[in-house]
């Protein structure tokens, strides 16, 4: 009888011990690429914590093309893994994908860029940093250190991309209130350090290259590829020409400890251990914030020395 009972409660166990061994969690991450610093560091942090929490990540990068990562998500549907993680290289033209996520029931989060969609049920929720704010940091520091005074490079993000739109908008409301802030230049850099470089290098020999007093990177990387194009004309970076850049990447702290460049905008890539725990929601069937904000700050020359040591990225 007893020996019965045992055999039964066993059977009852015995499935969910099973299932619950079998259900490792298996995530689908389509990312942006390898683009910068910042990049790097935010696909460590993802990997890290994924490998932490035992969880199957199929990762794919997508070298900034967009068709690229359209092509991941409908693998990762095929493979009907749990939760899809997108990090949209541009806003638009992601809708379509995302309806045959949503029509295969997998859940979509949008990691640091956010999409374009008409229809916000197409993803559970977004997590990332707040890109017009910190464009808005970007123009309040430039004012700070220029006196309001200041003709202005700007090298601009991945064209279409939300850090690239939004770093822009924030910038351009505050410069607007300062009439003597102009900016006289402006092209991508695609965030990469080659391009920042060969794109100043372009300004500085154009017939307005002279007039630059100040340089507004939406991103670090573009900033230490134009400090080395400023340097190789003969001009101080820093101090002829005024930086101000977004990421907070460790190496534009050491170049803003040596005086070559002035501010750093913090934009926090570390986000993999909230990014799980928002997976693990949604893997529960909880419900979500529609979005996750990352703390940041802002860094002026002055502090680079007592923070450098503190960098993580
Ligand atoms: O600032 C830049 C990267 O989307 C916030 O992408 C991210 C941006 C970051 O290439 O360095």
């Amino acid at each position: 009888m007893i020996r019965n009972l045992l055999a039964l409660a066993a059977v009852a166990i015995l499935p969910t011990i099973s299932m619950a061994a079998d259900k490792k969690i298996t995530v689908g991450f389509a990312q942006v690429g390898a683009e910068s610093a910042w990049r790097t560091a935010n696909t460590k942090s993802i990997k890290e914590e994924a490998e932490k929490r035992g969880i199957d990540l199929k990762f794919s990068d997508a070298q900034q093309k967009q068709e690229n990562q359209i092509k991941a998500v409908r693998n990762f549907i095929a493979q009907k893994v749990d939760v899809i993680v997108l990090a949209p290289v541009v806003e638009a033209g992601f809708e379509p994908v995302l309806k045959e996520a949503k029509r295969a029931h997998i859940p979509v989060i949008l990691s640091d860029r956010r999409a374009k969609v008409s229809d916000d049920s197409l993803y559970v929720t977004f997590i990332g940093a707040d890109f017009i704010e910190e464009g808005r940091r970007a123009g309040e520091a430039l004012v700070k250190i220029t006196d309001g005074k200041a003709s202005i490079a700007e090298l601009d993000g991945t064209p279409g991309s939300a850090p690239a739109n939004d770093r822009k908008k924030g910038f351009d409301e505050v410069i607007a209130k300062h009439p003597d802030m102009t900016v006289i230049m402006e092209q991508t850099g695609e965030f990469t350090r080659a391009k920042g470089k060969e794109v100043m290098e372009a300004f500085l020999k154009s017939p307005e290259g002279k007039n630059i007093t100040a340089l507004y990177a939406h991103n670090d990387d573009m900033a230490l590829g134009a400090i080395q194009a400023i340097e190789a004309a003969g001009i101080k970076p820093g101090v002829d020409i005024k930086i101000v850049s977004i990421d907070g990447v460790k190496s534009a702290f050491e170049a803003m400890a040596d005086g070559k460049t002035n501010c750093v905008v913090e934009c926090n890539p570390l986000i993999g251990p909230q990014l799980f725990d928002l997976v693990a929601d949604v893997v529960a069937g909880k419900t979500v914030a529609k979005r996750t904000d990352v703390k940041e700050g802002v860094f002026m020359q002055e502090q680079a020395k007592d923070e450098l040591p503190n960098r993580k990225y």
